[in-house]
């Protein structure tokens, strides 16, 4: 039960001065605390006006009180591997509930309905609905499955497992705020991958969008595969780096840009694949830019005006354009260096050595630029080159290239 007060008449003249309070709610009963005995998942809910822990294997009611004497819930892993849930209905909690997973490895799992989360220290924070509920000493954050999990990692905020979105449903990663020096966001899957903030580690799952918003990034680095780099429509400040296929490698990740550099890393990609990346149109953009392929053959595409202010652009990939069907590009950046290269090993030679090198290996070292832009810098420099390691099988000797005996 909850009662509200407040102060009702002006007091007489010459009385003392009351205040006039707010309206609030006041929790009637103690809190509900309940210390694990073991390993498991626990549930909190309310089931006919009375706030329960119980079993998740089992359903069995391991703690019950009446809703009419508790005020707040308090659970608390007691150094055991204990996973709590927040049904939805512990939002019928009067206070706060809170989950102290303590020395054990924990997990939060939260409510079905739509939850956003504020992660706020070390295995700390809130999920801020209708209800508090807080937490402390958790590893790993899993949201429920087809909902809308919003996951807001503070500057401070750090977790030694995984933030989870669940599956389905729209769940996202922000992390507002804070100043760093560098910034690494790696994808390992469509929907999961690292962020590490100056050395702090956050590994997320089953997610849809990531966003840095509004932090100050000097150097940011991000390895992902077939993706675009535009600015958002409008945008002159912010970046966008999102997949530029139907089969998305990686979910769209948007950033303010970084005050020094910006890398992109495509990876390591497997034979028979192309790593292909488009940079749009970026305007004046006072950072330098440097995009690797990395092994794999990969292929990037310049196809909208940018202005670096005076910063580097450095792009390594197989294939390198500089053009627009629509339209003229013009590139303006410090030293401007495109570098079509790649190692190709385990060519064969077979048995009809020497080979035509030319006709064979260059052909797709390529970099192209419309001659209707412009490309303007310090030192520009434009190198195509490819390096073979033949491998022959007969004793043979390749002419040109470089050889190695592998078997
Ligand atoms: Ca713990
Ligand atoms: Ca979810
Ligand atoms: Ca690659």
């Amino acid at each position: 039960m909850t009662r509200s007060r407040r102060a009702s008449a002006r007091p007489p003249s010459g009385a003392r001065s009351v205040e006039r309070l707010e309206d609030r709610t006041v929790p009637a009963g103690r809190p509900l605390v309940y210390d694990a005995p073991a390993a498991g998942v626990l549930v909190v809910q309310v089931r006919a006006a009375a706030v329960e822990v119980v079993g998740g294997a089992t359903a069995a009611v391991l703690a019950r009180r009446p809703v009419a004497e508790v005020a707040g819930v308090r659970v608390n892993g007691n150094g055991f591997d204990v996973s709590l849930r927040i049904d939805a209905s512990a939002r019928a909690v009067p206070g706060e509930v809170h989950f102290d997973g303590g020395s054990g490895s924990n997990a939060l799992l939260g409510p079905a309905d739509a939850a956003t989360w504020r992660v706020t220290g070390p295995g700390a924070g809130s999920i801020v609905n209708t209800r508090p509920l807080t937490f402390s000493g958790v590893e790993q954050l899993r949201g429920a499955a087809g909902n809308t999990d919003d996951f807001r990692f503070a500057p401070g905020g750090r977790l030694a497992g995984t933030v989870d979105g669940g599956p389905g449903g729209f769940d996202a990663v922000a992390l507002p705020g804070g100043v760093y020096g560098r910034v690494e966001f790696t994808a390992t899957a469509p929907d999961a991958g690292t962020i590490v903030r100056d050395g702090n580690l956050l590994t997320y799952a089953g997610m849809e969008p990531v966003t840095v918003a509004d932090a100050v990034v000097s150097d940011r680095v991000i390895t992902a595969t077939a993706l675009a780099l535009r600015r958002p429509a409008g945008a002159t400040d912010r970046l966008v780096l999102d997949s530029d296929t139907d089969l998305a490698t990686m979910e769209s990740h948007e950033f303010p840009d970084p005050t020094n550099s910006l890398t992109v890393n495509l990876g390591s990609n497997p034979a028979g694949s192309v790593d292909r990346l488009t940079v749009g149109a970026l305007g004046a953009a006072g950072f330098a830019l440097t995009v690797d392929g990395g092994a794999g053959r990969d292929a990037v595409r310049l196809e909208g005006d940018a202005d670096l202010g005076g910063r580097d652009l450095a792009v390594t990939a197989e294939v390198i354009e500089v053009t627009n069907a629509a339209r003229d590009v013009d590139l303006a950046a410090g030293d401007i260096t495109l570098t079509a290269v790649g190692d190709e090993a385990g060519l064969s030679a077979g048995s009809n050595l020497p080979l035509d090198i030319v006709d064979s290996l260059e052909g797709d070292r390529r970099i192209t630029v419309d001659t209707r832009g412009t490309v303007a810098g310090r030192a520009v420099t434009f190198e195509a080159s490819r390096v073979a390691t033949l491998v022959a099988r007969s004793g043979r000797s390749a002419a040109g290239g470089r050889m190695s005996r592998s078997r």
